[in-house]
C-alpha cells in the first residue's frame, strides 16, 4: 500500500541546509535578526516583488500582529470569509475584534466582492480577504469599497506565495498582506511568516510588536510579543528559495496531470484558471457534486483512504462552526461557503509527486463513479 500524504515539504538538499547554516556555527548568532534573516529578507523582498516587509515566525502571528498594529477600535466589526484556515478568524478574535462573515464565490472560493457592502455597519473598520488556494481575490472590487467606506484591508496571502496579478506582486495589494512560509505550504522556511505594508510608520510599529515593544536597548515603548524568526528558518528560507521557480514549475506538471483526468468530468468542479494571474499551483480543490458525480466527497475521501492516500477536506468544517463560538455565528449565512466546504477535497500536490502517483489517485476517483452508476 503507497502512503502518500496532501502534501510533503519541499528541502534543499541536506549539503545545502547544513553549508548554509556553517555561518551560524561560527557566529553563535542564533535569533534576533540576525544576518541570515537580513539576507533572507532581502532575498524574499526582491522575489515577492514588494517595497516592504517584515518577518515572522509563523503566518499567523504576521497576520495576528499585522491587524494589531492596525490599532482598529475594540470590538469593531472586521468582514472575512469562513472557507479559510482557522488562522484567519482566530488573528481577528485574539485581537478582540468581531469577525463578520460574508459569503464565498461558488467559482474561485474567494470573498463575494457582491455581498461585501450589505454586511458594512458604522462599527466595520477593515476587510480582511483570503486568497484561497492561491487564487486571487477580487482585488479591484476590494479596494474601491475600501477606499468608499474608508476602510483597511488585510489579505490572508497564505497561500499566494510567488503569485502575480498584471505582473504585480501580490503582496503589493491592500494594506498589508501576510504570506505563510509553513513546511505544508510552496514555499517554506519550515515555519515562517511575512507581513507586505506600505506605510513606514505602520511597519515599525509591527516590528516594535514582534520584538517585545522595544525600541531601544534602553528603552520599551509599546507591549509586544515575540514573534521573531530565527537564524535557522532563515537559512531554510534561503535554501529554499534557490530552488522555488523549480519547485512551482513541478507542481505545474502535477496539476496539468489532474487535469487531463479531471477536466469536463460530470459532476467535478476544479479550480479556476485565473486571467492576469501568475499561479503558484499551491492547492487542488475538487468539488463533487454527489447527484451528478455518483458519489460523496466523504465517498471519494474514504476510497483514497483505502490505498493509502491521504487527501484533505481543506476547508471543512467552516470556521464560523467552530465549536470554540459556541454556535455564535449563523452558517447559513455563508451558504455557498457551506456548500463547497461539504464537497471539496484536496488532492495530494506537491513538487515531487510522480505522475504515476495522480493516475492512481484519479483512476481511485473515476472508480467512486463507475461503482455507483
Ligand atoms: N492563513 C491561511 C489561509 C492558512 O492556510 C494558514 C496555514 C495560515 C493563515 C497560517 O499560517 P502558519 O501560521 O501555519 O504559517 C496545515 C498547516 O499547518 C498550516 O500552515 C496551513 N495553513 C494549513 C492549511 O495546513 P494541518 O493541520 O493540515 O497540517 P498537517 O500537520 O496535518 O500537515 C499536512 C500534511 O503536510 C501532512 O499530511 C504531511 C505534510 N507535512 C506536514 C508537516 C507538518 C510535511 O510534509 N512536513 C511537515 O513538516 O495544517
Amino acid at each position: 500500500m503507497v502512503n502518500i500524504l496532501v502534501t510533503r515539504s519541499s528541502m534543499p538538499s541536506m549539503d545545502e541546509y547544513i553549508k548554509e547554516i556553517e555561518d551560524i556555527w561560527d557566529s553563535h548568532w542564533l535569533t534576533n535578526m540576525g544576518p541570515k534573516h537580513k539576507e533572507f529578507q532581502k532575498n524574499l523582498k526582491e522575489y515577492l516583488k514588494v517595497e516592504q516587509m517584515d518577518m515572522f515566525t509563523n503566518g499567523h502571528m504576521a497576520l495576528e500582529l499585522s491587524l494589531q498594529a492596525m490599532n482598529l477600535p475594540r470590538g469593531s466589526e472586521i468582514i472575512t470569509t469562513p472557507f479559510t484556515f482557522a488562522s484567519t478568524t482566530h488573528a481577528i478574535v485574539r485581537n478582540r475584534l468581531e469577525p463578520v462573515f460574508c459569503d464565498i464565490d461558488p467559482v474561485d472560493f474567494t470573498i463575494d466582492v457582491k455581498k461585501i457592502e450589505d454586511l458594512i455597519t458604522d462599527k466595520t473598520s477593515a476587510i480582511m480577504p483570503v486568497h484561497v488556494y492561491g487564487n486571487v481575490c477580487n482585488i479591484e472590487e476590494i479596494q474601491r469599497i475600501a477606499r468608499k467606506y474608508d476602510l483597511k484591508v488585510i489579505y490572508d496571502a497564505a497561500h499566494t506565495f510567488g503569485v502575480e496579478y498584471h505582473g504585480l506582486g501580490i503582496g503589493t495589494f491592500g494594506d498589508v498582506s501576510c504570506f505563510s512560509f509553513h513546511a505544508t505550504k510552496v514555499f517554506n522556511s519550515i515555519e515562517g511568516g511575512a507581513a507586505c505594508f506600505r506605510d513606514e510608520e505602520f511597519g515599525l510599529e509591527l516590528y516594535r510588536l514582534k520584538n517585545f515593544g522595544i525600541r531601544g536597548p534602553e528603552r520599551v515603548d509599546g507591549v509586544g510579543a515575540n514573534a521573531k524568526m530565527n537564524e535557522f528558518c532563515a537559512a531554510m528560507g534561503i535554501c529554499n528559495l534557490r530552488h522555488v521557480n523549480e519547485e512551482i514549475a513541478k507542481r505545474k506538471l502535477v496539476v496539468e496531470r489532474y487535469r487531463e483526468w479531471l477536466d469536463n468530468v460530470e459532476g467535478v468542479q476544479l479550480n479556476p484558471v485565473q486571467e492576469d494571474v501568475k499561479p503558484n499551483y499551491a492547492y487542488f480543490p475538487v468539488i463533487f457534486d454527489e447527484k451528478t458525480f455518483g458519489a460523496s466527497r466523504n465517498e471519494v475521501f474514504e476510497a483514497l483512504q483505502e490505498v493509502g492516500i491521504g487527501a484533505r477536506k481543506y476547508f471543512y468544517p467552516l470556521t464560523n462552526t467552530f465549536e470554540c463560538f459556541h454556535g455564535k455565528y449563523d452558517v447559513n449565512r455563508t451558504p455557498v461557503a457551506l456548500h463547497i466546504s461539504k464537497r471539496v477535497l484536496t488532492l495530494p500536490l506537491y513538487a515531487d509527486l510522480d505522475v504515476d502517483t495522480v493516475d492512481k489517485i484519479c483512476e481511485v476517483i473515476l472508480k467512486c463513479k463507475e461503482n455507483i452508476k
